[in-house]
């Protein structure tokens, strides 16, 4: 019997879907970006505007009303816990307004979008799916991915080193004490270890009090231990070893040596084997504006850092890890994070600066013939624009409600007012920013209450929430895959 054009056509229809939901695409979007740099605020309000609705009309397969919906899907993979989308915007929602507290585990989401596609031959067999996989960390874990090229003697030698010339009367001093106590060279004593470790571990958490905006000083664990609290692999600490001198078996240097080299293999190299090392996108988190407000040093700490994670990131390259990457990163976005913070008319010099800050690192993304794009943005926007006149001259502020116990010059904030500030001019030369004796030049960067970010109302429909070129960002990241 022949079948009718009108049934062959909805058996055909039939079996796209089918093959759709067998073939739905999954694209593993890498959040990358150091501790505090907005991560957990930037993954929240990217499901939050995809799943609601939100106002993003330069995310064009938005803008083009293809997007017919996105939603949470469970759990991709059963052995990381899913990334607590309702918490933080509970948090959000509160009144006064919070921002979620620091990430202390891995986690994981999957949104689901289904979208209309831009394509005759694709539209005619339905809405087709693509799968988009995020996780969310703790950025102190980042710090460590630079260790996996390191050796314990050439990570030694740094940690000593910096211990000793930043932090040597200060969170150091009990530690580099007990050093000059030991002999790395001496029979291992569990001891002995055990004692080390402890003291470096309190060093690092105290000088992490003391840097408050960037902590750069790893390795991350120990900060942020997760599930490992209190385990034997973290019982290690750098010695100061003599250059050239052979470690001997059996001495305290190379138990050492030995748990580092654990460090990295059971605890190193599997978080970047099983999040970084297969990604299709990655977006590049830096808050350049935190290290400004500290000086020079501080953001010339942020760029070393940085370049260090991101060249474990190479592609194509001959790095030791290269043989990990299976996937390509073929669209790589650096974003400057808290954009709010500043007027818009500052933004270009925002994004210079950070162009500067990872110009090693997008000169190889870039050489491996990845995509790469700068952006200022801000994924939760907390203040709004205004001018002021000051003596006859006309200041573009900012306007929004400072956190309580932030300071304006001397003047402390209760948490409820809204404070109209003048965040101070960025360099025009964005080298200045990293010059080692620049001042803060009178940036005043305080942190400010998040917007009440509202659930839906009784009609399904939530209010979009208040951002910065959100929607550029999803454009360069996600559009060629909803095309
Ligand atoms: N004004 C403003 N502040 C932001 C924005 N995004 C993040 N912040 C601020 O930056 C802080 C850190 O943001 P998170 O998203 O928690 O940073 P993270 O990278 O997840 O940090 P860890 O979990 O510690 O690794 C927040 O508590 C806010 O104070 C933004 O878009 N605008
Ligand atoms: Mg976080």
């Amino acid at each position: 019997m022949a079948l009718s054009d009108d049934t062959a056509a909805r058996a055909l229809h039939r079996a796209g879907l089918y093959l759709t939901d067998m073939m739905t695409p999954t694209l593993r979007l890498g959040v990358t970006g150091l501790s505090r740099s907005g991560k957990t605020v930037f993954i929240t309000a990217l499901i939050r505007n995809l799943v609601s609705g939100g106002r993003l009309p330069f995310f064009f397969p938005e803008a083009e009303g293809r997007i017919e919906r996105a939603y949470l899907e469970p759990q991709p993979d059963d052995a990381v816990p899913r990334f607590d989308y309702e918490e933080h915007l509970e948090t959000l929602g509160q009144d006064p307004p919070q921002w979620p507290e620091s990430t202390k585990r891995l986690s994981q989401l999957r949104v689901t979008i289904e979208f209309r596609s831009a394509q005759a031959l694709r539209r005619f067999f339905g809405v087709s799916r693509l799968n988009l996989d995020v996780v969310d960390y703790p950025g102190e874990w980042l710090i460590d991915l630079p260790l996996l090229e390191e050796s314990y003697e050439s990570w030694s030698a740094d940690a000593v080193g910096r211990a000793r010339t930043r932090h040597a009367h200060g969170p150091a001093k009990a530690w580099l004490e007990f050093l000059s106590s030991v002999d790395p060279y001496a029979r291992k004593d569990e001891q002995v270890a055990l004692k080390g470790a402890r003291l470096f571990a309190d060093y690092l958490k105290a000088a992490r009090a003391e840097d408050h905006v960037l902590h750069t000083t790893g390795p991350g664990r120990f900060l942020m231990p997760g599930d490992l609290e209190g385990s034997p692999l973290l019982t290690f600490c750098p010695l100061p070893l003599k250059e050239g001198r052979s470690i001997p078996r059996g001495s305290l240097a190379a138990m050492m040596a030995r748990r580092f080299e654990s460090y990295k293999s059971h605890v190193v190299r599997p978080f970047f084997r099983d999040h970084f090392s297969r990604l299709d996108r990655q977006i590049v988190l830096v808050d350049v504006l935190g290290p400004m407000n500290e000086g020079g040093e501080a953001v010339a700490d942020l760029q070393n850092a940085l370049d260090g994670v991101l060249r474990v990131f190479r592609i194509g390259s001959a790095s030791r890890l290269s043989a990990l990457i299976g996937r390509r990163i073929d669209k790589l976005l650096f974003a400057a994070t808290k954009a709010d913070h500043i007027h818009s008319s500052s933004h270009d010099r925002l994004e210079a600066i950070l162009r500067l800050i990872t110009e090693r690192a997008m000169g190889r993304a870039s050489a491996s013939g990845a995509e790469v794009g700068v952006q200022a943005l801000a994924a939760l926007r907390a203040t709004y624009e205004a001018e002021a006149k000051v003596g006859g001259e006309v200041l573009p502020c900012i306007v929004g409600v400072p956190m309580p116990g932030e300071r304006i010059e001397g003047k402390v904030f209760n948490g409820r007012q809204e404070a109209a500030v003048f965040p101070g001019d960025l360099p025009q030369n964005p080298k200045d920013a990293l010059k080692p004796d620049a001042a803060p030049a009178g940036l005043h960067f305080v942190r400010f209450r998040p917007p009440r970010v509202l659930p839906p109302g009784p009609d399904g429909e939530a209010p979009a929430l208040p951002n910065i070129r959100l929607d550029r960002a999803l454009d360069f990241l996600l559009a060629d895959w909803l095309a």
